[in-house]
């Protein structure tokens, strides 16, 4: 049994497509409470953070959209998360688009380096997020957070990332869309690049292994970042940037079992969920059923059999 704190995040300030501003509400709709209830876990919904009063914050490059609502989210989820993390509790990010991010794992490298442990970061998604303010070209803050986690500079506007996580304590799966910009600054860091001819090649198995495993060695906290790109867009149509060629709905169901058997995981961001652009809210639903494996469901309940 887990003690869960969901947290409502109706980011909508890090892209320009309208309606990840929905996503708490598909997930209550979803009944992703109801769900982890039914698995035996503890849970509290603590409804939707507000974004406090704006500061008049800009930035050198004039793409940049809405920073001053995402240094509002930040704030808010950071210190959302560290205090939920600090009681005990395991939360979950109800998004929202991935700038919530810069506040959540914010708030995790926060309660990390309180609590003295190493916090890792499991970043699930079609993108690397590796932008920064100045170098994004669409000005989109959701492409951001993974530079301003790693310690990247350029991040003026924000409070300087508490504890930067080094890139060895960072890896993605799902990789198949990178901007140059990106490209260029990754080569810098040792970041576990899972894109999907990984996954073609070796599956998620091994390489989720070898991370969890040093997780595990290092006693550390393991923050998990879903992004509903990460799945292929024929099973998850609500997310504004589909990319093809993304993960099966067996090979994300295992991602999650497997997260689960580690008994690793200590925060969980689901974001980018867009319902504007679902149909009969079957990603919502998907998302939901990914959230359960991740907390100890089984889709097919093994049977073992006797040939003797
Ligand atoms: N790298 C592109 C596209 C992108 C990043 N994250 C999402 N899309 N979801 C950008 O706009 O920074
Ligand atoms: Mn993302
Ligand atoms: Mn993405």
């Amino acid at each position: 049994m887990t003690g869960i704190s969901l947290i409502g995040a109706p980011v909508d300030s890090g892209q320009r497509n309208r309606g990840c501003l929905m996503g708490p509400a598909a997930y209550r709709v979803a009944r992703l409470a109801e769900s982890l209830h039914d698995l035996g876990h503890q849970v509290r919904d603590l409804g939707d953070l507000v974004l406090p009063p704006l500061s008049g914050a800009t930035c050198t490059n004039p793409a940049v959209d809405q920073l001053p609502e995402t240094l509002g989210w930040t704030q808010v989820l950071s210190d959302s998360v560290a205090a939920e993390l600090s009681a005990g509790q395991l939360p979950i990010i109800m998004g929202g688009d991935h700038a919530l991010a810069l506040g959540s794992v914010s708030g995790a490298a926060r309660h990390a380096a309180a609590a003295g442990r190493p916090l890792f970061l499991l970043w699930l998604d079609a993108h690397t997020d590796f932008h920064t303010p100045l170098s994004t070209v669409s000005g989109n803050l959701h492409g951001t957070p993974v530079a301003y986690i790693a310690g990247r500079q350029d991040f003026d506007a924000f409070p300087p990332f508490p504890a930067p996580i080094p890139g060895e304590r960072i890896c993605m799966f799902g990789i198949r869309s990178v901007d140059p910009a990106e490209h260029a600054a990754l080569l810098k860091f040792d970041i576990a690049i899972n894109d999907m001819r990984v996954l073609d090649e070796q599956g998620v198995v091994a390489p989720l292994r070898a991370f969890l495993d040093k997780v595990r060695a290092a006693n550390g906290m393991l923050h998990v970042s879903l992004d509903v790109d990460f799945l292929d867009p024929s099973i998850a149509p609500a997310v504004g940037t589909t990319v093809p060629g993304g993960a099966t709905f067996r090979e994300a169901h295992l991602v999650c079992e497997l997260l689960h058997e580690s008994g690793l995981m200590t925060s969980l961001d689901l974001v980018e969920l867009n319902p504007f652009l679902d149909e009969r809210g079957r990603t919502a639903k998907l998302m939901v059923d990914l959230v359960g494996s991740l907390m100890g469901r089984k889709v097919f309940d093994r049977v073992t059999r006797s040939f003797t």
